[in-house]
């Protein structure tokens, strides 16, 4: 491990550790962890609490996902944070926080805690990297984490995570070729309970389910700080919009799909992904 003590205007390094993180790394018995992180781009985070909490954590989301209105009803549960009091056990996690703060620095923001509940039949989810909204070539700091909290076990049949190891180290989008083609891809199979973890550049989609029953995930990403604006225009409604040009629209981010998410519709708004994405890559 690599330990720095910035000073103030320092920037630490890449996978450099603080004294303070290098401890808690140590306690918690995380390096293998750190390790794997920045040779393969991936981790998978194991006893990360008593099974009751993931069997509660499966509760919540099953009982949430009701909540959500039209065709994601039962099959997802969004803006989980406060919905109920487990969700904040899972993003205060000690074994997660590490990992958010080696890979999002400190200060790192929730940027999305959704769960997805897919049954038998659930088709694949493309290969793509979560810095979808960052231009490649990526920055050599890591922007994005996310992480899965499996509330069963993951396994190729039952519709696992797919990731591409070492495919970090592109430090690009995967092209629509290498999405078909997928070469080198695994299933990151592991116990209920556990939490793949990866970091914003690696390349990784999941599995379509064939296994019967249904997988339940808690998804989890924290992004760095370093791009939210420095003054909050929410005040501005679409009523002080309404009549204006659509440029103001954009720059106050009410185009992009960022922030679009709403309990009832249990995910972001997709219609707004495509200009978002291509937006980002300009
Ligand atoms: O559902 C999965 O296994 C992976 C989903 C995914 O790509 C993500 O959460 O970033
Ligand atoms: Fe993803």
């Amino acid at each position: 491990m690599e330990i720095v003590s910035p000073g103030a205007q320092e920037t630490l390094p890449p996978y450099a550790l603080t004294e303070a993180l290098a401890a808690r790394v140590t306690a918690l018995g995380m390096e293998d962890n750190l390790k794997q992180m920045r040779e393969e781009g991936y981790t998978v985070l194991r006893d990360v609490a008593p099974i009751e909490t993931t069997d509660r954590i499966r509760e919540a989301v099953l009982r949430l996902s009701q909540e959500t209105e039209g065709r994601a009803r039962g099959r997802s549960a969004s803006m989980l944070l406060g919905r109920d009091p487990v969700f904040e056990e899972v993003v205060l996690n000690a074994k997660l926080q590490v990992l958010v703060e080696h890979m999002c620095g400190k200060g790192a923001l929730l940027s999305q805690l959704i769960a997805s509940i897919r049954p038998r039949g659930a088709p694949a989810l493309a290969l793509h990297a979560d810095q979808n909204w960052t231009p490649a070539p990526f920055p050599d700091h890591n922007q994005l984490l996310t992480a899965c909290w499996a509330c069963d076990d993951f396994s190729e049949p039952g519709g696992a995570t797919k990731v591409i190891p070492r495919s970090h180290l592109h430090r690009r989008h995967p092209s629509p070729k290498e999405i078909e083609a997928s070469e080198g891809a695994i299933a990151v199979e592991c116990p209920k309970g556990s939490l793949p973890v990866w970091d914003g550049s690696v390349w990784h989609g999941n599995y379509p389910r064939q296994a019967d029953g249904e997988r339940v995930v808690v998804h989890i990403t924290f992004s760095r700080l370093a791009l939210r604006t420095v003054e909050n225009y929410d005040h501005l409604d679409e009523k002080w919009l309404d009549g204006k040009p659509h440029e103001l629209s954009v720059m106050l981010g009410r185009e992009d799909f960022l922030g679009s998410t709403t309990i009832e519709r249990g995910f972001a708004d997709y219609t707004k992904l495509p200009n978002t994405f291509a937006w980002a890559k300009t």
